[in-house]
């Protein structure tokens, strides 16, 4: 009970927000094989607020895929992907999750999306008492456009 309340009071807080702190651009997945175990989404994300805010990794959500995981890429004679744990944004600066560098690393999916379709992620963030949720709908592709 209480936390169905608890996911109401997000889901309005969601839906009443027209203009958030928070602006994600220029989503995307990489399209992989449908035997693929994980799956890589790239996108910008702009604080647009006074105060720096952090997102809250362990609650973000890709629709159709059991968890979502933030990575980074690097390159010191092998490539290799580290977890990343806390992450915060400073006030109005952007952060770029990009190939070869940070992404959100989607586990596990029940059925591989397509090219051209979409996966709805739900990525929260917070700062002191305040949760901001953001919706998207990163667009499957071979390559950034
Ligand atoms: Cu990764």
């Amino acid at each position: 009970m209480k936390k169905s309340l608890v996911m109401l009071c997000l889901l309005l807080s969601m839906t009443d927000r027209a203009s958030g702190n928070i602006i994600i651009e220029n989503s995307w997945v990489r399209a992989a094989p449908p035997e693929t175990k994980v799956m890589a989404a790239y996108m910008t994300i702009e604080n647009h607020s006074l105060k720096a805010i952090e997102m809250d990794i362990k609650k973000i959500i890709s629709k159709g895929f059991t968890k979502t995981e933030l990575h980074k890429s690097s390159h010191n004679g092998m490539i290799t992907m580290e977890k990343i744990e806390t992450l915060s944004i400073k006030p109005n600066e952007s952060l770029l999750l990009e190939p070869g560098g940070l992404h959100f690393m989607l586990i596990n999916p029940e059925t591989v999306p397509l090219k051209n379709t979409a996966v709805e992620m739900l990525i929260f963030f917070k700062n002191e008492n305040e949760t901001e949720v953001v919706r998207i709908e990163a667009e499957v592709r071979s390559q950034k456009l």
